[in-house]
C-alpha cells in the first residue's frame, strides 16, 4: 500500500556511533554506518520506492540511555534533538521526529520534552530501555517514583512513549554469559524490553495515568503471546497478585500500549498481536536500518488481512496517535 508511516526508524550522527559499532559482524559496519549516518538520500529513495510516505526518526540505541553522566546526557540530548530537527525541517513532509531524552535527570528530561514538542515539533519521546547513571551505572526502570512527574508531563501533553529495546546491564546479564549471540535483536533485546514493560504495568503507573499511551515495537517484544498467563498463572492458589497495580496486567497492555510490526515481519506473530490488542493498536514500522525497508513493506503489503486494517496499521493509526492530520 502507498502512504505507510514507519514509526521505528533510527539515524545517527557521526560523532556518537561508538555503541552501534559491534552490533554487526565488522565486514557489515561500512554498509550499517552509511544506513545510520543518511536520512535524505538512499533512505528517501527505499521509502519512495516501497510506498513509505514517512517516517518519525529516533537516535539509534541505546543514545542518550548509556552516557552515565548526567550533565552530558542533557547537553548530549539538546544537540541531538536540535540536529533532528534542522534535517526534518528540510523535508517535514516525509519526516518528523522523537524526542531523546536525559532519564538520567527527570527534571532535564521533563524540560527537554516540552522543549522538544512545544519548540521544535517532536512528535513523541523515544527511549532506549533504561538509564545508566553514576561511576556504577546504575540501572534506572521508569517504574521508579522518581520517575511519576515525568509521566504526569507525558500524560498533559498527550504525546506517545515509545519504548525501544536496549541490552540488559553487564550486572543482568550473567545468564548470557559466553553466550553473546543471544545478545541484542536476536533475544536479549526482547526479554529485557519486556520485563520493563511488566514493570510499568504492574507498578500502577496506568492507574495514576491511565491516558498515556507507550509503543514497543517487535510486535510487543513477545507479550502478546506471553501476557495471558501473566496475570493466571496458577490460578487454583487464588493469591493476590503481589503487584502495584489495580487490575490484571493485559488490561493496561490492551488499552496503553501499541504495537509496532519493527523487524519483525512473522504473519502468525501479527495475527497474534492483533487478536490480543485489536488492529487499532497495532502500526507499521521497519526498524531501519537495522532491518530492511523492502523485506517490511514487501510483507505488509502481502500479508492477509482486510483492505480496512492495512490501512488502520500501515497509515491511519498513526495519524491519529501522532495528530499527524491528513486523509
Ligand atoms: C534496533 O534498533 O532494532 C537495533 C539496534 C541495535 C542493533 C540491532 C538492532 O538499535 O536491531
Ligand atoms: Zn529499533
Amino acid at each position: 500500500m502507498d502512504g505507510k508511516i514507519g514509526l521505528e526508524e533510527h539515524f545517527g550522527v557521526a560523532d556518537f556511533l561508538h555503541d552501534s559499532e559491534g552490533v554487526v559482524p565488522a565486514d557489515r559496519w561500512p554498509e550499517l554506518k552509511s544506513r545510520i549516518l543518511d536520512i535524505h538520500d538512499r533512505r528517501l529513495r527505499l521509502m519512495d520506492a516501497f510506498g513509505m510516505e514517512m517516517m518519525i526518526l529516533s537516535l539509534t540505541s541505546p543514545g542518550i540511555q548509556e552516557i552515565p553522566d548526567a550533565p552530558t546526557a542533557i547537553e548530549t540530548a539538546r544537540r541531538l534533538n536540535d540536529y533532528l530537527a534542522e534535517e526534518i525541517a528540510k523535508r517535514p513532509d516525509r519526516f518528523q521526529g522523537f524526542a531523546a531524552l536525559p532519564m538520567q535527570d527527570p527534571d532535564a528530561a521533563c524540560l527537554e520534552l516540552e522543549r522538544c514538542i512545544g519548540t521544535l515539533g517532536f512528535r513523541g519521546a523515544l527511549v532506549n530501555g533504561f538509564t545508566e547513571l553514576g561511576e556504577n551505572r546504575e540501572a534506572l526502570y521508569y517504574d521508579l517514583p522518581r520517575y511519576r512527574p515525568f509521566w504526569a508531563l507525558m500524560e498533559r501533553l498527550g504525546v506517545p512513549f515509545y519504548l525501544h529495546p536496549r541490552n540488559p546491564s553487564p550486572r543482568n546479564a550473567g545468564v548470557y554469559e559466553g553466550q553473546e549471540w543471544l545478545m541484542g535483536p536476536t533475544w536479549a533485546f526482547g526479554s529485557e524490553t519486556a520485563t520493563h514493560a511488566l514493570r510499568l504495568m504492574g507498578s500502577g503507573l496506568f492507574d495514576e495515568h491511565p491516558n498515556l499511551a507507550i509503543l514497543m515495537g517487535h510486535l510487543g517484544e513477545g507479550l502478546p503471546y506471553s501476557i495471558w498467563r501473566v496475570d493466571n498463572h496458577n490460578a487454583w492458589a487464588k493469591a493476590p497478585p503481589k503487584h502495584k497495580a489495580k487490575r490484571g496486567l493485559r488490561d493496561y497492555f490492551q488499552e496503553n500500549f501499541y504495537l509496532t510490526t519493527s523487524g519483525n515481519f512473522h504473519t502468525p506473530s501479527l495475527m497474534c498481536a492483533m487478536a490480543e490488542l485489536g488492529s487499532d493498536h497495532i502500526l507499521f514500522s521497519t526498524d531501519w536500518p537495522f532491518e530492511n525497508i523492502d523485506q517490511a513493506a514487501l510483507w505488509f503489503d502481502s500479508v492477509d488481512m482486510s483492505e480496512a486494517d492495512r490501512r488502520k496499521i500501515g497509515r491511519t493509526n498513526a495519524q491519529k496517535l501522532f495528530k499527524l492530520g491528513g486523509d
